[in-house]
C-alpha cells in the first residue's frame, strides 16, 4: 500500500496525480513519490538514472507511443521513490512526440519532483529546458551534471547564485563517478516531501523580450530563406540552441528543414484527426 495522507493541506503530501499517472502507465502502488527525470539529450540522464536506481529498473514503451521509457525505484529515509526517465528533449514545445511525452508527463502526472539534468559545459543552451519545466511545475531540481568535464575545461559555476536565480536547488554532479548523487537523493526527498519549498523563476515577465528576439531573428531568416514555411519556428529553435538547426543553417541544408517541418505538421494533423475521431 502506498502512503496516502488524508490531509490535503499537509506540506508533506505527495502532489502527484495518481489517476493521470495510471493513464500514463505508471502504477504508484507501493510507492510514495514519483520523480521525473528530464534533460537535453546527452547530458548523462541515463547515467543519473542508473546511479539512482541500480538494478531496480525496467524498460517499456509509453502507452500508445513507440517511445521507450525506463522506469525504476529507490528508497531513502523510509520513503519509496518511483523514477521515470523522460525522453531527452531540447524543449517542451510539443513539436515532436518526444517533447509531447515529456511535457504531458510533467503537466498531467504532476510528479512530486522533476529533476532536470543539465550539461555543466553547455549551461546556457540547457537552461532553456529548465525554464520551460519551471513554467509547468514548482517542484524541480537542477542536476548540474558533467561537472568534472566543466572543471576540466576551466568552467566554474556558482551553483548558489544559480540556485537563487532559478528558485530551485542546483546540485553539481558527475554521475559517471557517483559524485554528488547522495546530495541529489537527499534533495529529491526534501522537495518531494515539501520540506524544501521551491520558488521557481518564471520567464513570463520577459516574454516581450523573447518575442522581440524571435521576431528579429525570423525576419532575418525570412530574408535569407524566403521559401521556408515558418521562419518563427526556425528562429525559436535557433534561440534554443538546437544543434540540428544550427548545423542546417551553417551547411545550407535548410531545404531539408522544410520537409522536416512539413512532416511534423502532417504527423500533428494526423494525430489531431485520431483524437477527434476518438
Ligand atoms: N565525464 C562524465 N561523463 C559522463 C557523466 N555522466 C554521463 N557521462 C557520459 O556521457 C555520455 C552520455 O551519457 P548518457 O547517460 O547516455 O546521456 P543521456 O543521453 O542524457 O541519457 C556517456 O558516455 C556517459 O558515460 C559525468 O558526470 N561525467
Ligand atoms: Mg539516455
Amino acid at each position: 500500500m502506498s502512503v496516502q495522507k488524508v490531509d490535503h493541506n499537509c506540506a508533506d503530501c505527495p502532489i502527484h496525480n495518481t489517476g493521470n499517472l495510471k493513464k500514463l502507465g505508471i502504477d504508484m502502488t507501493d510507492h510514495d513519490y514519483v520523480v521525473a527525470l528530464a534533460g537535453n539529450p546527452n547530458t548523462g540522464k541515463s547515467t543519473v538514472f542508473n546511479s539512482l536506481t541500480g538494478l531496480r529498473q525496467h524498460t517499456g514503451n509509453w502507452p500508445g507511443k513507440t517511445v521507450t521509457r525506463a522506469e525504476g525505484a529507490f528508497s531513502y529515509n523510509d520513503s519509496k521513490f518511483k523514477i521515470v526517465d523522460l525522453p531527452g528533449t531540447y524543449s517542451l514545445l510539443s513539436t515532436s512526440t518526444d517533447e509531447e511525452v515529456a511535457r504531458d508527463f510533467i503537466l498531467f502526472g504532476q510528479p512530486d519532483v522533476t529533476v532536470i539534468v543539465v550539461d555543466a559545459t553547455r549551461l546556457e543552451r540547457n537552461l532553456n529546458l529548465v525554464l520551460q519545466v519551471l513554467e509547468i511545475t514548482d517542484r524541480a531540481i537542477v542536476c548540474l551534471n558533467l561537472i568534472d568535464e566543466a572543471s576540466r575545461n576551466n568552467i566554474e559555476i556558482d551553483t548558489r547564485t544559480l540556485s537563487k536565480d532559478l528558485g530551485v536547488p542546483v546540485i553539481a554532479t558527475a554521475a559517471r563517478t557517483n559524485v554528488g548523487m547522495q546530495e541529489l537523493i537527499s534533495k529529491i526527498e526534501e522537495v518531494s516531501s515539501g520540506k524544501y519549498i521551491c520558488k521557481p523563476h518564471r520567464v513570463t515577465g520577459n516574454s516581450r523580450k523573447i518575442d522581440k528576439a524571435i521576431n528579429d531573428l525570423s525576419d532575418k531568416i525570412h530574408k535569407e530563406f524566403p521559401n521556408l514555411p515558418n521562419p518563427k519556428w526556425v528562429a525559436l529553435r535557433l534561440l534554443e540552441g538546437d544543434q540540428k538547426i544550427i548545423d542546417a543553417l551553417k551547411n545550407g541544408d535548410l531545404g531539408d528543414l522544410k520537409s522536416n517541418y512539413e512532416m511534423i505538421q502532417s504527423v500533428r494533423e494526423e494525430r489531431k484527426e485520431t483524437i477527434d475521431v476518438a
